[in-house]
């Protein structure tokens, strides 16, 4: 199919005029944290590889723009800006199997990225792009780790710590999966080494706490309690050997002690503190060295891993009895656990900013000053990691030899660089003052995102990590909030043929064959009709041909009804008197309002663009009837609040059409449609919640949930967790707890 129009001279063109009006560029002053009028609209920055975009970056922007652009409509100054996560030993691997230095590299890999990103026509603030690598944005990361270290929450540290072999690094826990590294998939080894780390484990119990408040998805939160992993149990002694248990009650039952291998108490004994029995202490697999005391009581009666482990070695079983509450609630000390770790972010490698500390004699770590941040990191040849436990930095006498800020004799510069998650942990804060070289931001824009649309594999670093960077900065009056994102969405996975996509599988799908052959609202609207944003799905190219005819069809609606030089005036409102706009009376039109803006509400792009095509359809079946007295089609007045609520979908080609209907500001800046109550009461219903067939409640829905809505909010409201549930389209949904019989 081709398109009745010059897609690609129509895209360039309102590319190029809404940049020239600086239509995506809000004055700072309106961005400040108090504002109701400002929406700060958040999507997590890309990391410039070297393959360039994704179509699942597409997918996941394209559908935070739309909805970005639906609140520019409702009323909102729209701030949505974008960057670039340039540091980092993703881009350094690349560079190194290339032979590029990682900076000319990034250089290379930003401005592809950037023709790519604007190319796809999302209403980008490019005034305020940032790039991590750059000495102007990493000065100011430099300047918040010198913060945290004059507040005690940055050490440096010996410590068993993760290596990956192949990266030549140390690595945060958080960047292991199932003890491989993420990046390379190798899996790593454990080492003792000194570290610097960030005081994560200060913040557990508000990192904790605090995500209650969160409008966040319910797995997200799971998530991150279980990576902080707070357990609340009892230290117990065993002569100089204490365990950390969740279980006291079973103390009687114990058999023997479990230690880490090369614990110096393996091998020895230590009698029981009540029965005064003498317990062997055994080194085991199973106990972590690094969590609650290291040491474990072992009770094989009670507990799966110390029954197996009791078995393979021949030790003895207790069936002592258990300890009533009041007994156990008296033995050893109360003691609280958290899984999670201080956050280590040293890494030995080239690519991330110098840590911002000298090693001085007399005396000791100091951070560098202010007026001499930032610590640029050098240009060097060779920038391979070096396996010795020390960074290439480390080679460079330079860099190396300095004065101490402190007492000005000789001292040495700390040569190992920071995380690239330290980079992100904060740059939403720094969009907004982009421009400013004197403060890291002002403290009258530092407002938190309204919005963020992030992915789920970021949820136990980066959301975690930015969580713990603001909660330090509002303790050191930096920020006026504890919480960076107040409302998370994650978008889901794009696959291809029910497979990831990715390089070494051979089937990534680039956006630019798609957007050269078919414009970029095409692929926007294919691949957000393929599937609902939150869940993901299978993208295939038989949705292209269909937007394609749906975009056709509507090009021809539009083109015959400016042809027909109707009466009526446009109406460009622009988007701030919004109230004032009269609500649209046409039935079809109004359901079509009520309709796709809840869809939109609800991160449905793939309802709304479903409930846009019926409402075409449906407007020209209308006048296609006997009763249509010669009209050929339907009229602007229709068509335009139809072509408004194209626009955070397809907004090229809603900018077209808008102006051929004699619209003359942009439909960006018009006042996005009202429904009339009654549309507006249609799109809603009433569905009954029973709990075993028994009528419970009446939830208010719209008509368009889904079944997962609407059982979450079944749930919600009953507080039943079902073991089979009922569903009724609209109607009723049963809970089946299998209780009732
Ligand atoms: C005796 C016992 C009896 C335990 C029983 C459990 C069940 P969470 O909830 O994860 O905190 N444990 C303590 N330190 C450990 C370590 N360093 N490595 C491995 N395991 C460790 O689990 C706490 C429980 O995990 C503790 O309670 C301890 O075993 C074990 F029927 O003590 B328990
Ligand atoms: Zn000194």
């Amino acid at each position: 199919m081709r398109l009745p129009y010059d897609f690609a001279a129509i895209e360039e063109k309102w590319r190029r005029r809404w940049r020239e009006d600086h239509q995506d560029e809000p004055p700072g002053e309106l961005i400040s944290p108090s504002s109701d009028r400002c929406f700060y609209n958040l999507v997590e920055f890309p990391y410039p590889s070297a393959e360039g975009l994704h179509v699942g970056h597409v997918f996941k922007y394209s559908g935070a723009d739309a909805y970005g652009r639906y609140q520019g409509m409702r009323g909102h100054v729209v701030f949505q800006p974008i960057g670039f996560d340039a540091f980092g030993i993703h881009t350094e691997n690349y560079a190194l199997r290339t032979g590029e230095n990682p900076s000319t590299l990034t250089a290379h890999t930003v401005a592809a990225f950037t023709r790519q990103l604007e190319r796809g026509g999302m209403a980008w603030d490019w005034s305020r792009c940032v790039d991590t690598s750059d000495p102007r944005y990493y000065r100011w990361t430099q300047w918040i780790l010198t913060r945290l270290f004059a507040a005690g929450l940055m050490y440096q540290a010996e410590a068993p710590v993760v290596w990956c072999p192949s990266c030549l690094t140390v690595l945060a826990r958080e960047q292991t999966e199932g003890d491989r590294c993420e990046r390379c998939d190798t899996p790593v080894t454990e080492r003792q080494m000194r570290q610097w780390f960030l005081r994560t484990t200060a913040y557990a119990d508000r990192l904790l706490d605090g995500l209650g408040q969160l409008d966040w998805p319910e797995r997200a939160k799971r998530l991150q309690r279980s990576w902080i992993g707070k357990s609340s149990g009892r230290e117990i002694d065993f002569g100089d050997l204490t365990v950390f248990t969740t279980r006291p009650e079973t103390l009687l039952a114990v058999t023997f002690l479990a230690v880490a291998a090369g614990h110096p108490a393996a091998g020895g004994t230590r009698p029981h503190p009540i029965t005064g029995v003498p317990l062997p202490v055994l080194a085991a697999p199973y106990v972590i060295e690094t969590y609650g005391t290291g040491a474990v009581m072992g009770v094989p009666a009670h507990d799966e891993r110390d029954r197996r482990f009791a078995e393979a070695m021949g030790l003895p079983f207790s069936d002592a009895a258990l300890l009533d509450g009041a007994a156990a609630g008296s033995v050893g000390r109360a003691a609280v656990r958290y899984r999670m770790r201080d956050w280590l972010i040293s890494r030995q490698r080239y690519w991330g900013p110098p840590i911002p500390i000298v090693h001085c004699g007399a005396c000791g770590p100091v951070a560098v000053p202010d007026e001499e941040l930032p610590v640029l990191l050098p240009l060097v040849d060779d920038v391979r990691p070096t396996g010795t436990g020390k960074s290439p930095l480390a080679g460079v006498r330079a860099f190396v030899e300095t004065r101490c800020p402190g007492c000005g004799g000789p001292a040495k510069r700390e040569t190992d660089v920071s995380d690239t998650f330290v980079d992100s942990a904060w740059y939403y804060l720094r969009y907004a003052s982009a421009e400013r070289d004197d403060v890291p931001w002002d403290v009258a824009r530092a407002r938190r995102p309204d919005f963020y649309a992030g992915g789920p594999e970021h949820v136990q670093r980066h959301h975690l990590y930015a969580r713990f960077f603001s909660m330090a900065l509002y303790d050191l009056g930096l920020v006026p909030f504890e919480e960076p994102f107040p409302r998370i969405r994650l978008g889901g996975l794009l696959v291809k043929e029910g497979a990831k996509m990715s390089k070494s599988r051979g089937n990534v799908v680039s956006p630019d064959d798609y957007v050269a052959r078919h414009g970029s609202d095409v692929l926007r609207c294919a691949l957000l009709f393929t599937c609902p944003w939150e869940s993901g799905g299978d993208f295939n190219d038989a949705t292209i041909a269909g937007i394609e005819r749906f975009f056709a069809r509507i090009f021809g609606l539009v083109t015959a009804a400016a042809g027909r030089a109707e009466d009526q005036p446009s109406d460009d409102v622009p988007a701030q008197d919004a109230r004032s706009e009269a609500p649209v009376a046409d039935p079809v039109v109004s359901r079509a309002i009520a309709s796709v803006s809840d869809a939109i509400e609800r991160l449905r792009f793939n309802v709304a663009i479903a409930r846009l095509m019926e409402a075409f359809e449906a407007v020209s079946a209308q006048v296609a009837g006997p009763e249509a007295n010669g009209a050929s089609g339907p009229t602007s007045a229709q068509l335009r609040p139809l072509v408004k609520l194209l626009a955070p979908l397809a907004p090229h080609l809603a900018e077209e059409l808008w102006h051929l209907l004699g619209g003359t500001s942009s439909v960006h800046r018009t006042a996005w449609p009202t429904a009339d109550s009654r549309a507006r009461d249609d799109a809603r219903t009433t569905i009954v919640v029973q709990v075993d067939g028994r009528v419970r409640h009446r939830i208010d829905t719209t008509r368009d949930a889904d079944e997962s809505d609407v059982v979450r909010q079944a749930m919600s409201v009953t507080g039943v967790r079902p073991s089979r549930v009922v569903y009724v389209p609209g109607r009723l949904v049963n809970l089946v707890t299998g209780s009732a019989r």
